[in-house]
């Protein structure tokens, strides 16, 4: 089961009832809203304002289906069996790299200098407090390494200034982040190009933490089981997919900046600050064009700290901690990015904090965390209620939690906002919490009372029609 691109993509999974269309909403608020009302990704045409065709499809994580068909997993498994399923897949991918063609459909339109306008698309006004209209949510900003020559993708979100000039947000120390600085301190404009719309795969490839050095084209193409094919860009040689919606190509010059935002994110909204600029100076794309957007739950309420991609970060997180060499981890599961819980089937002394410390640290878990949990192989981290009861039944707080200051974050967390202190906003801080049961316990270990399976046979074969039997049975009272 695969799929060549997003038209062939959306036809699929339209095929299996997961996508819902909508024609006539105002790019203002009504798309946006729409999307995060819906329980599956929707496809909006006949857009106010814009020409029939000229589509948005909002939110394609939103149906787990097709999130999993995009990644080739058919699966029906949840928690943990998908977990290790993903894991196992990211274990055996192979990065395979991109194949140039000579053209494609993505060069159907070309609109160049003058003509080169972002506002051609239907760009919606997500948010009501937003700062203004993002064409960018569910992008992919292309960029060249220049001192190591590979080139780095990540979605980063792009608010549009004027119908030239992009607002570029990526966290500090984020890939896409490190390569700017290069140009900057050459003093050289970096060349870009901008997906806003294409393969799934390269969207996922886009938001998972692949490893410094790996191109995210590479990825992609593993995660396909194909190469993708691509052009280079008539004016960057920076690599466009042949088959790709909406393409932009420019450049962001150095010592440019211009405030970004606010924009509602899945902590809340983020305060304005200098953003670098986008110039954009060719426009590609296809006859009726879709162009992608995704939009975090709003999590910024106590509803459920859940995200669409948690399986993905999940095992991430597994294939990083086993590639620093500890081993033993049974399960990777994650609540948005402020807790993880990992489950380990214990060997040694020390391994619990090894592995904490390593879930926190790593680079799919060491940006913006706050709370990493490490639990036994009997505990299911994908069920809260298990966690909760681990730490409270097996962890004493002086020996079981350490606190890890000065940490990689972004002034997004929701901890960060106007009123504190700017020194303060660079870092957080994490909590490892190890409720693995100690080693040297093992022996001392209090016996959990249990009824046996046969004093329970006897009991419900003279009563069993009496009393109705409780869901609170076996050990450890679950
Ligand atoms: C919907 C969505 C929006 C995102 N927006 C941003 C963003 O605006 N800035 C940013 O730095 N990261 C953002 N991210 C996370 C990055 O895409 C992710 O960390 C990616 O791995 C960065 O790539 P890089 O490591 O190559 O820089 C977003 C992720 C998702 C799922
Ligand atoms: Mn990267």
């Amino acid at each position: 089961m695969s799929y060549t691109d997003l038209r062939d993509w959306i036809q699929q999974v339209e095929a299996m009832g997961e996508l819902r269309q909508i024609q006539g909403a105002d790019w203002k608020h009504e798309v946006s809203a729409a999307a995060d009302i819906s329980s599956h990704p929707v496809l909006f045409d006949q857009i106010k304002g814009y020409p029939p065709g000229y589509r948005i499809l909002a939110n394609p994580s939103k149906s787990l289906k097709a999130w999993l068909f995009t990644v080739g997993l058919s699966t029906t498994a949840h928690g943990k069996a998908l977990n290790r399923e993903w894991r196992e897949r990211l274990k055996r991918l192979e990065p395979i790299p991109p194949k140039i063609v000579a053209g494609g459909p993505v060069m159907e339109n070309r609109l160049v200098g003058a003509e080169a306008d972002v506002l051609k698309f239907p760009v919606p006004l997500w948010h009501e407090l937003d700062g203004g209209r993002y064409i960018g949510t569910a992008d992919a900003v292309v960029m060249r390494d220049p001192e190591e020559g590979w080139v780095n993708f990540g979605n980063y979100r792009l608010q549009v200034h004027d119908n030239k000039s992009l607002g570029l947000y990526i966290c500090y120390g984020k890939h896409g982040d490190v390569i700017l600085d290069k140009y900057r301190s050459r003093s050289e404009p970096c060349p870009v190009v901008v997906l806003l719309g294409g393969d799934p795969a390269l969207l996922m490839a886009s938001i998972l933490h692949v490893p410094w050095g790996i191109s995210e084209y590479e990825f992609a193409g593993g995660l396909k089981g194909s190469p993708l094919e691509i052009i280079p860009g008539p004016l960057t040689g920076l690599p466009i997919p042949a088959a790709a919606e909406i393409v932009l190509e420019g450049e962001v010059p150095p010592g440019e900046f211009q405030m970004e935002g606010p924009f509602g994110e899945w902590t809340g909204y983020s305060e304005p600050r200098p953003a670098p600029i986008i110039r954009v100076k060719a426009i590609y794309h296809r006859h009726n064009p879709i162009l992608l957007g995704q939009l975090p739950r709003q999590l910024s309420r106590p509803a459920q700290a859940k995200m669409q991609g948690d399986f993905l970060f999940g095992g991430m997180i597994w294939d990083e901690i086993e590639r620093a060499g500890a081993r033993d981890v049974q399960a990777v599961a994650t609540y948005s990015r402020f807790l993880i819980v990992v489950s380990i089937k214990q060997r040694y002394a020390g391994q619990a904090r090894q592995i904490g410390l390593l879930a926190s640290q790593c680079h799919s878990g060491g940006f913006m965390g706050r709370y990493v949990v490490v639990v036994d192989d009997d505990v299911d981290p994908f069920n809260l209620d298990e966690v909760i009861w681990a730490i409270l039944f097996r962890s004493d707080p002086q020996r079981a939690i350490e606190i890890i200051r000065y940490c990689w974050t972004d002034q997004m967390d929701s901890i960060h906002f106007a009123g504190r202190p700017e020194a303060e906003k660079g870092y957080n801080s994490r909590c490892i919490i190890d409720a693995c049961t100690p080693v040297e316990w093992k022996k001392q270990a209090k016996i959990p009372v249990e009824i046996s399976s046969d004093m329970r046979q006897r009991i419900l074969e003279k009563w069993g029609k009496l009393i109705s039997p409780s869901p609170f049975v076996g050990s450890f009272g679950r």
